[in-house]
Order: structure tokens, then C-alpha cells, then sequence
């Protein structure tokens, strides 16, 4: 008997004895196999000794030839997946590669069947060019859930068969979760699996499950891509295809695989092709497929959003009479704070990170030419953005990026664009994967290193959730749904109090909630039919509920109809017009145009996840109808209060727990006291300042714990730091 038989006998026998038949199977047993020897089989092909030294050493063990032991460093599965030193990622490229092959073929919860399909980004996004990573994408196109983060890092890190083994039962339970525990679909699937090669619709159609993968800028991902492919590739041809879109931003990859789904849905909502045979009918499901998930689709989905928002505004403001004024009225009351006398917009110079941004930002740009040299439309001329930093001018994020703008509240300063050349301009920044979004500006020329913070104004993700929020809240009032539709904001500990109180002055609802785009953005899912939400560096987006978008485009269709039938009575009655008529048409044409900007609103944005091309597109579109609002004017809606962020060493970083959206901590013990006895004390500053705020919490994507402060000025700040830093030291280390 083969060792391979001997184990899964093994195996088999050990799950029946914990009375686990619901979980055999779900990964096809010659795959499981054929991934778990390649894994042991891996040598040591990068520069790495990641995995070599411990297989060899199991080979040896029975020899007695005794050798010591290397201990081999655990990667864990960060905040959004694996990062680590390029020349590590090898082998997790492959398993990672693996897993989203069984979750694209086996974990879908609704229509199983149909909407196949997961995704692969090889990035470290604003990490340093040395280190590369892996994001994993599930079905609906969101961050492969929490559910699987375990099991991931347990395969990614297992060492032996039998680590292997187990992490692989960990995360067959994770799919069978998924899959709704239902007993008799898994087991129909098994039978379907092993008389067919691919896997079948209801209606006889053949739709293979699909794995999409991308990569950034950086070196090192055309190497790391093909490992995933080929770790892809352990479950079969026969059972996952492979689809590379090759550089692409970690937003476009999401959007791919929320692309396919939703093609292959609507395929068979609306019966295509059902007159046709099911060979023809499965053609066209994968040109439709194609089609969807081709990155034409998304730039073309994204530039004709922004063009439809900016219509209503060009329209609005080339025609005239009383209508319109009235309107353009109740528009600039509407919401206090959001009103502009400018009369242009600058370009926007978009600093790329030395990353993939670039790429995807002419390709944007290519969009917009093409579409005005075939229909003269001129619309596309009110977006002028100056693309700086792109993947030739230096390693990804290396003194630019948002991170790098975010954090050290300064210009970027690359090789070839010095801090100068964005001086006295609108500027934004991108991070290495284009997740993130910041804008900012210099206000005039910098000299001395200490003058450069006066000059440099910030709108991080608070003020685009602000500005974004505010603008959605004022399009559902005109539309007349503000009764109908919730909208609020999700954020981090990390969000201003400023920007609290602010919300909290202008009657916007808020919940905080823990760090990472997977915590923030279920928030503003599970809180509000509209939910806006952006961490403070950048990442975020709008969310609008199924049931909202359901609703303006019906809401839409009425107006529509009503409009018209008003029309023919006009028609009929051929009278000339009263006021009471003329208000009439007023409010209806306000309704209208509100509805038609929320639509184009929803089309502009990715609706996959926080997307910094959608978000540049967006915040153009809403500066440019609140009247080219200046840059001055929209970071003077409120002032930040200062901050103070910093770094702390300790030996054991996971000693500190944290609860309330980790605006405090509850181990270890009296370290909570302590911060709480620091921001009370009377040496730091006067008991009447009631903004100071202060909380710890270990890093997710480093070793070491951060530290946030915020007072009522910059030297209270210091003071409490250095306080809150010494206690970090004293009760974590133990
Ligand atoms: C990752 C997260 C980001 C979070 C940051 C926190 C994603 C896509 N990215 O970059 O949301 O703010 O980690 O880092 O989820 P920290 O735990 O080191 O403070
Ligand atoms: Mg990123």
C-alpha cells in the first residue's frame, strides 16, 4: 500500500471516529494529495530556507541523523492578508493559490452553482518594494471573510503532512460554513464532481469555476503570480480555470470577480439565449463573462459614471429661467458648509506611489480620450489629472504614496518629482495597490524643514467621508427619500474628534469601529442603508444597500412616468402656465436630478470594495457640482485637532487585548488605569481639556504596538506620549 493510501485511510478513519462525514470530500481527495505532497516537496527554490530545512529534516528523522533544528518564522495573516520579505512568499504564493481555487470552486452560499468564481492579488500595497503579499477575494468579490483566516494561516504555515492535513480540515469547515452546512448539497456536488469534468448549471449549462489573479507594480509579482497559478492548477484543469489580468490595482482584481458573478447571475435571471441549445447558450455565458471581467468594462463603467454625475451639473448650469433658480436655491441651503464661489478646478496632480496607480490612471485617462474622439463629448474635458510617480521612477512607495503623505504630514519627494514640483497645486495620493486615497495640498513654497507642516493642508479619509456623505445626505433629501433611506458613517479610533464632533453638530449618525477595511466596512453594511466609511489613511468607499439601489431605480421610473403623463395633461389642456404649475415642474425636475446624480453616484463607485481611482473620480465629481469647491474651503469645513502617533518595541506585542473599537485596553491589567490616570493628571495639561484621548493597540501588519494621542494642542500631545510610551514599555514587558 502507497504511502498516500495509508494516509487518507488514516485520515478517514480518524474523522469517522470524531463523527465529521459532513466535511469529507468537500476537497476532492486526489487534490488534497497532490497539494499536500507538493508542499512537502517544495525545496528550497527561493532564497529563503522557509520550508526546506524542515522537510529535509523529516526525511532524516528516521535516519536518527540528528540535526538541529532551524526555527522557521511564522506569517501570520495580517490585517488584510499575507505580507512578508519577497523572497518568503514563495510557498504561501502556492497555497494561497490553492485556497482560492477550492474557494472559487466549492464555497459559494447562494446559487452555488452559478456564481463561481475568486480572485488572487499579488501585492504588499504601501509595505516597502522588498515585500510582496497576497490578498485573497471570495465570490461576492470582498476580502475572503474571517472565517478562513485561521485555516489560511495555518496551511501557509504548516510545515509537516500531518499540520497540513489538519489545517486542510479547518478549512474544509470553513467552506462547508459557507456553503450553509447543507449536508445533501455538498454530498450531490461530490457525485456531480466525479461524473462530470465540469461542473453543471440547473439548465444543463456548463460554467467552470474561475480563479482571477493580479499583481502590482512590483518586481517580484510575475514570479509570485505563477507560483499561485500553479498551486491553483493542484485541483485540476478540470475543476477551476485560470484568468491572469497581469498589473493590475487590488480594486480592479475585486472588481473582476464581483463582475463575474453578477454577469453570470443575471444570465440567467433574464433567461438569455433560452431559445438556444445549451452549447450555444454556454458560449455566450463565457463571452458574457469575458466581457464583464475585462478591465474595459471597468474603466468604461467607472469614466461614464463620472460623466453622467457631472451632466446634471452641466445641464443645470446652461439653462436658465425660474426652474433653475429656484433649484440651484434649495441645492446651496440645503446642507450648510458645502457651498463655493470658485469658478474653476485646477488639475489634480495625482502622486502614484511609484505603483500600479499609474498604469490604471492612464488607462482612465485613454478611456476618456477615446470616448470624446467618437462622440465629440466635451464632458470628458472637466477632468484634468496630472499623473506623477509611476512604477519607472523608483521603488514602489519610497518617499511617496499616501501612506508615506498620510503619516509624516509632507509632500512626496522622489527622484524624479521633487516636494517643489507640487507645490501650489491640488494634489492627491495613492498607495502602492491604489486603495487608498488622500488629497492635499502645499500652500506655498517650503524652506525650512519645520515650516513645511504650517503649510501642508490634509484631507484624509475623514474629510472624503465628509465630503462624500454630506453630498449623498443632500442628494436623498432633493430626491425625496430622506425619510426612506438611513445613511451614516463608519470610521476607526483613529478619526479625528473634530471630525466626531462635526458629525455628531450636523446631526450625521457614526460608529466606530476596529482597524481594517474588513471591520469598517462591515459596519457601515450592517448599520446603514447608505454607508459611508474611510479610515483616516485613505481606504474606504460608499456602500449602498440592495434595497437602496433597488429603490432610486424605481423611484426613477416613477418619476419618469409621472413626468411624462404631466406633460400630456399640459399638452392637453394647452394652457399657459400659473405658478402653482411652474413649482410643480420645479420640484419634480430637483426630484429627477437628485435621482439621476444618486444613480450616477452608484455607477462611479466600485462596487466591490474602497477603490482610489472611483474615489478621485467621485471627489471630482461632487467638488466640480458644489461649484469647483476650492481645496481651502473643503479641508476649512473643520479644523483637525492635533495628533501624535508613534511606534513602541516590546518583546510580546499580543500581550495587549483591546475592546471599544480598540479605543481602550483591557489587558495587560492596569494598563488601561494607567492611560486613564495620565490623561486626568494635571502635569500634562488643564483638567478643562476635554478633547485629550489616547489609546494603544498592537499593530496588525507589524511588530510593534502604536500609540495614538490626540489634545487640544501639539505640546499637550507630546507630553501624554511620551507618558502613555513609558507604560507601554513597563507593562509589557514581562
Ligand atoms: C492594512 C489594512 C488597513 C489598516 C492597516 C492597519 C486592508 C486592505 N488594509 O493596511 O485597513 O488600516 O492595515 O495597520 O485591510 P496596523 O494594524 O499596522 O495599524
Ligand atoms: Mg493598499
Amino acid at each position: 500500500m502507497g504511502s498516500s493510501q495509508r494516509e487518507v485511510q488514516q485520515r478517514q478513519k480518524a474523522k469517522a471516529s470524531r463523527d465529521d462525514v459532513v466535511v469529507v470530500g468537500v476537497i476532492p481527495e486526489d487534490a488534497r494529495l497532490e497539494f499536500v505532497r507538493l508542499c512537502c516537496a517544495e525545496k528550497n527554490t527561493a532564497k529563503s530556507n522557509f520550508f526546506g530545512k524542515e522537510k529535509e529534516e523529516e526525511a532524516n528523522h528516521t535516519k536518527k541523523k540528528k540535526k538541529k533544528k532551524k526555527k522557521k518564522t511564522w506569517i501570520p495573516y495580517g490585517t488584510a492578508g499575507f505580507r512578508c520579505d519577497e523572497t518568503a512568499m514563495d510557498p504561501i504564493a502556492f497555497r494561497c493559490g490553492f485556497i482560492a481555487a477550492c474557494v472559487a470552486a466549492f464555497s459559494s452560499k447562494s446559487s452555488r452553482k452559478r456564481t463561481r468564481a475568486s480572485g488572487v492579488v499579488v501585492t504588499a500595497s504601501h509595505n516597502h518594494a522588498k515585500d510582496n503579499g497576497v490578498k485573497l477575494v471570495d465570490g461576492e468579490g470582498n476580502v475572503l471573510g474571517e472565517r478562513y483566516e485561521g485555516a489560511c494561516e495555518a496551511l501557509c504555515n504548516a510545515t509537516t503532512a500531518k499540520e497540513l492535513h489538519d489545517a486542510l480540515d479547518t478549512f474544509e469547515e470553513a467552506i462547508v460554513e459557507d456553503q450553509g452546512n447543507n449536508v445533501a448539497e455538498v454530498k450531490e456536488e461530490e457525485e456531480e464532481r466525479t461524473t462530470t469534468t465540469t461542473t453543471n448549471d440547473d439548465s444543463g449549462i456548463v460554467v467552470a469555476p474561475v480563479v482571477y489573479f493580479g499583481r502590482d507594480a512590483r518586481e517580484s509579482g510575475a514570479r509570485l503570480v505563477e507560483k499561485a497559478k500553479e498551486g491553483a492548477k493542484v485541483l485540476g484543469n478540470n475543476r477551476v480555470e485560470i484568468r491572469d489580468r497581469g498589473v493590475v490595482t487590488t480594486p480592479m482584481l475585486h472588481y473582476f470577480v464581483y463582475a463575474h458573478g453578477k454577469a453570470v447571475e443575471e444570465f440567467f435571471a433574464k433567461e438569455e439565449g433560452k431559445e438556444e441549445d445549451k452549447c450555444v447558450r454556454t458560449e455566450m455565458l463565457r463571452k458574457k463573462i469575458d466581457v464583464a471581467t475585462h478591465e474595459a468594462a471597468y474603466f468604461e463603467r467607472a469614466a461614464v459614471g463620472y460623466l453622467s454625475l457631472i451632466e446634471e451639473d452641466e445641464e443645470e448650469k446652461s439653462a436658465d429661467g425660474n426652474a433653475n433658480t429656484t433649484l440651484n436655491n434649495i441645492r446651496k441651503n440645503v446642507v450648510e458648509g458645502l457651498r463655493s464661489n470658485a469658478t474653476g478646478l485646477p488639475p489634480l496632480h495625482i502622486d502614484c506611489a511609484n505603483g500600479v496607480g499609474f498604469v490604471a490612471f492612464e488607462k482612465l485617462l485613454a478611456v476618456f480620450d477615446a470616448i470624446r474622439e467618437k462622440s465629440g463629448d466635451k464632458r470628458s474635458e472637466q477632468i484634468e489629472l496630472v499623473l506623477k510617480n509611476g512604477p519607472k521612477d523608483g521603488p514602489v512607495n519610497l518617499n511617496c504614496g499616501s501612506d508615506f503623505v498620510q503619516k509624516n504630514q509632507r509632500a512626496p519627494d522622489t527622484a524624479t518629482c521633487s516636494r517643489q514640483s507640487f507645490v501650489n497645486q491640488r494634489c492627491a495620493s495613492v498607495d502602492g495597490d491604489c486603495d487608498r486615497l488622500v488629497y492635499f495640498s502645499i500652500e506655498e513654497e517650503e524652506e525650512e524643514e519645520n515650516s513645511s507642516k504650517k503649510n501642508f493642508l490634509l484631507c484624509d479619509g475623514d474629510k472624503l467621508s465628509i465630503l462624500l456623505a454630506f453630498f449623498l445626505i443632500e442628494q436623498i433629501f432633493l430626491a425625496g427619500l430622506a425619510h426612506k433611506i438611513s445613511l451614516g458613517i463608519a470610521h476607526t479610533a483613529y478619526s479625528n474628534g473634530a471630525f466626531t464632533k462635526f458629525c455628531e453638530k450636523n446631526g450625521v449618525e457614526t460608529v466606530c469601529a476596529k482597524t481594517g477595511v474588513k471591520n469598517v466596512h462591515k459596519a457601515a453594511e450592517e448599520n446603514f442603508d447608505i454607508g459611508v466609511y474611510f479610515e483616516s489613511n485613505g481606504h474606504g468607499t460608499a456602500l449602498f444597500s440592495k434595497k437602496t439601489v433597488e429603490m432610486i431605480e424605481k423611484e426613477l421610473v416613477d418619476e419618469l412616468t409621472r413626468m411624462s403623463l404631466e406633460q400630456e395633461r399640459k399638452n392637453r389642456r394647452n394652457a399657459s402656465s400659473s405658478s402653482s404649475k411652474s413649482l410643480q415642474s420645479v420640484i419634480l425636475t430637483t426630484k429627477l436630478k437628485a435621482l439621476l446624480t444618486l444613480k450616477a453616484t452608484i455607477q462611479t463607485i466600485n462596487p466591490a470594495i474602497g477603490d482610489a481611482i472611483s474615489s478621485v473620480l467621485l471627489i471630482e465629481g461632487i467638488l466640480r457640482i458644489k461649484g469647483n469647491m476650492p481645496f481651502a474651503e473643503w479641508h476649512a469645513m473643520y479644523r483637525d485637532l492635533p495628533t501624535k502617533q508613534t511606534k513602541v518595541k516590546v518583546k510580546d506585542r499580543t500581550v495587549i487585548e483591546c475592546f471599544d473599537s480598540e479605543r481602550k485596553c483591557s489587558k495587560p491589567e492596569g494598563l488601561q488605569k494607567r492611560i486613564d490616570e495620565i490623561l486626568s493628571s494635571s502635569s500634562v495639561s488643564s483638567s478643562t481639556d476635554s478633547s485629550k484621548r489616547a489609546f494603544v493597540r498592537p499593530s496588525g501588519t507589524e511588530d510593534i504596538v502604536r500609540v495614538y494621542v490626540e489634545a487640544s494642542d501639539a505640546e499637550t500631545c507630546e507630553k501624554i506620549c511620551t507618558k502613555v510610551e513609558e507604560a507601554v514599555v513597563e507593562f509589557c514587558s514581562f
